[in-house]
This record gives structure tokens, sequence and C-alpha cells, in this order.
């Protein structure tokens, strides 16, 4: 059985993940797509020269009898609704970070799909799905490491767009570190403290760039994690996890070893599209697979888009309090104890 995949939001990823599923991945097909910018939407189906209609808004695309999953790849306020549609009509829903944007948001989607009564919803954390992540989660769940002690992580974009705020730095790029970390070390975050040091002058008046969120978790592991989104020589992300008895690293991006004018060089990536391009390619193919087979997701959950949340609503406050600022989650619902394995 293919899977007729419906998109909603033919922006950036919206059209990368398009591509990935008509060009690259197998077991999927683009049936239908909207845009509140129709143009857009129209625009990717000659683009991709894609065999599917163009619908007014997500209701009328989600209720379309030939879809059987939704891609929900619109600005992130607007996730909640579509994600809420696509499990009223009982239809599987993989949905770009953040599941939404306030954890109430969240739990709406959590309690909708649990008196669904079985799991329709993905969330694209792809880092779960990314090899130098997989490795170093095998090396501490085998303890190589022993005891995870601290963390120290960093996620630097080149620039970002003159709409990206402060809170943007959470909401829209530490999010990655905030769903990554708790399922790499299986601990639980507790609190969260933010320092901006000093500012870059390559950032725009109303953003703070860099900063640093401080993040202890239930066992006592100290993260340390730094956003800086003006950082202009490329998209870099950083992890190491200091254990008891040694340590392990991300490791560098492949590249080619140069040597010219005297020097000795790599490349550094420039955008997240290449970083990730691996990642995102196994996250979508696991979706359609494991909804083939076993007729539901396998990946991150409507309760991982809801941790997500929670610590992000406590990094926002942090951010303005400067103080520490607590991390309290509700308890776990049975119908999300399972872990999920992502098959890399
Ligand atoms: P974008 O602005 O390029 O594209 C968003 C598109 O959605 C636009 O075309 C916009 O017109 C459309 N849209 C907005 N609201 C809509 C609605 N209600 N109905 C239909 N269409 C709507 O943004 P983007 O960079 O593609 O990001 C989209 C989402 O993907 C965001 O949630 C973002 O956080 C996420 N994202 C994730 C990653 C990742 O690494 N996982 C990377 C980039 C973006
Ligand atoms: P984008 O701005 O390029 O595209 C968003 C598109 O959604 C636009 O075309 C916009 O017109 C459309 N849109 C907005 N509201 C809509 C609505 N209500 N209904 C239909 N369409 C709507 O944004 P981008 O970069 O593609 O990001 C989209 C989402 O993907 C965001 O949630 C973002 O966080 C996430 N994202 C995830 C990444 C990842 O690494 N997992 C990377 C980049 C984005
Ligand atoms: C973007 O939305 C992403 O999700 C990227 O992975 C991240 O690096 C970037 O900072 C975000 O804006």
């Amino acid at each position: 059985m293919t899977i007729r995949f419906g998109v909603i939001g033919t922006g950036a990823i919206g059209r990368e993940h398009i591509r990935r599923i008509s060009q690259t991945l197998s077991g999927g097909e683009i049936v239908a797509v909207t845009d509140v910018n129709q143009e857009a939407a129209k625009q990717v189906v000659e683009q991709f020269k894609l065999d599917a209609s163009v619908y007014p808004d997500d209701k009328s695309l989600v209720a379309a009898e030939n879809v059987d999953a939704v891609l929900v790849t619109s600005w992130g306020p607007a996730h909640e609704q579509s994600v809420l549609a696509a499990i009223e009509e009982g239809k599987y829903v993989f949905c770009e970070k953040p599941l939404a944007v306030t954890a109430e948001g969240c739990m709406n989607i959590v309690e909708a799909e649990m008196k669904h009564g079985k799991r329709l919803v993905q969330v694209g954390f792809m880092r779960r799905y990314d090899s130098g992540y997989v490795q170093l989660k095998e090396a501490i769940d085998n303890n190589f490491i022993g005891e995870p002690l601290m963390i120290r992580c960093a996620h630097r974009n080149p620039e970002v767009a003159e709409n990206y705020s402060t809170d943007m730095a959470v909401t829209d790029t530490l999010i990655h570190e905030i769903d990554v970390l708790h399922w790499l070390i299986n601990d639980d975050y507790k609190s969260v403290q933010v320092v901006f040091p000093k500012k870059t002058k390559h950032a725009l008046d109303h953003l703070q760039d860099p900063q640093i969120f401080t993040i202890e978790t239930e066992s006592g592991v100290s993260i340390n994690a730094e956003v800086f989104v003006n950082c202009k020589y490329g998209y870099d992300i950083q992890c190491e996890v200091i254990g008891e008895e040694g340590i392990v690293k991300l490791p560098e991006f492949p590249s080619i070893v140069m040597r010219k004018d005297a020097k000795l060089s790599t490349n550094v990536l420039m955008d997240w599209k290449d970083r990730f391009i691996e990642a995102y390619d196994k996250e979508i193919q696991d979706f359609i697979d494991s909804v083939r087979e076993t007729g539901e997701p396998n990946g991150p959950t409507a309760w991982d888009g809801y941790i997500a949340a929670v610590t992000s609503d406590a990094c926002v406050k942090a951010q303005q309090t400067g103080e520490k600022e607590a991390i309290v989650l509700k308890e776990r619902p049975a119908f999300y104890s399972k872990n999920t394995e992502c098959k890399t």
C-alpha cells in the first residue's frame, strides 16, 4: 500500500519533504497540497511535476478521501489546528516541530490522540535518526562512559531572517537539543537558567545573540547549551557528553581534507538542510514503513512534542526573568509508555 500524503505548508521544509517523498524515498506519494499562499502551493505542483490537487485550506485537504497521511510543514502557530483536524478525520500525521506553540496546545493533541485510541502522530525531531546521535546513544546505553555527568553542546546557524526573535532561539532552534538530549541520556529535565553573553554586532537590535542555557536534569546532569544564530562561519552542531569513565562527542560532518597555500583545512556546512539530510530521509521513511507495516507511526510521539513544549516554555520564561525556572511535566500516560525506537 502506498501512503498518499497531503502537505500543509509548501515553504522551505515543505518543499524539501515533498522532494524526498516523491524522488528519494519509497512507499509514499504526494496527492494533495495547500498553503495560505495558494501561489506557493500551485508552484510546488509544477516544480515537482506532482499529480496532486491544490486545496484552499488545511481542513478540506485533511478531509480529502484519497489522503492517508498529512504532512504539516506550515509555520509553528498553525500546526495545532491542522494536527487536530487530521486526528479528527482519523488520518496519520507527520508534524514538523513544534507540535504546537504552547504546552496546552500539545496536551490538546495528546488528549485527542488518546481518545482516538491508537497512535497517529509523529513529530519531526529528526536528530534521533542522525547517525552521530544514534552512536552517542548506543555508547551511553552500553555504559561506555559510565554515568553521564555533563553535556556541552552548541547550535550555530550562520544567520537568521529578520523576523527571528529572542524567544525563537528556544522555540525554533534549541528545541532540537531539548528533544534529543533527554532521549540521549534517558533523564528528565528539572530546571533551566539563561545568560546572555556579550552580543554579536551581527545580530539585529531586537535579538539577543548568542545565548547560553544551563539545564539541570532530575539525576543532576548539567547541560550547557549555546545557541548562536549569527555565527557567520557555518551551520555547526556540537555535542559532547562527559561521563564518569570517559567522553563521547558527535563527529564532525565529513569533508575532504585540503592542503593548500600552507594551510590544512576541511569544509564546514552552511545549511541545516544538508547537515541532517540523511536523518530527514530516515525519519520520513520510518514513518511510511511503520504505518504500512504496523498501522502506527514509530518515531517521536505527541508526548515528546509535549515535553519539548513544557521545556521550551520554561526556557523562554528563564530568558525573561534571568532566574532559574522549574521544568514540571505532567505524569506520562500509559498510552505513551512504550519507548520509541527510531529505525536508522
Ligand atoms: P517556511 O516559512 O519556509 O514555510 C512555511 C509555509 O507554510 C509557507 O509557505 C507558509 O505560507 C505556509 N503556511 C503557514 N501557515 C499556514 C497554514 N495555516 N496553512 C497552510 N500553509 C501555511 O518555513 P519552513 O522553514 O519551511 O518551516 C516550516 C516548519 O518546519 C516550521 O515549523 C519549522 O520549525 C520547521 N522546520 C524544521 C526544521 C528541522 O530541522 N526539523 C528545519 C526547518 C524548519
Ligand atoms: P517556511 O516559512 O519556508 O514555510 C512555511 C509555509 O507554510 C509557508 O509557505 C506558509 O505560507 C505556509 N503556511 C503558514 N501557515 C499556514 C497555514 N495555516 N496553512 C497552510 N500553510 C501555511 O517555513 P519552513 O522553514 O519551511 O518551516 C516550516 C516548519 O518546519 C516550521 O514549523 C519549522 O519549525 C519547521 N522546520 C523544521 C526543520 C527541522 O530541522 N526539522 C527545519 C526547518 C523548519
Ligand atoms: C530551523 O527551523 C530548524 O529547525 C533548524 O534545524 C535549526 O537549525 C534552525 O535554527 C531553525 O531556524
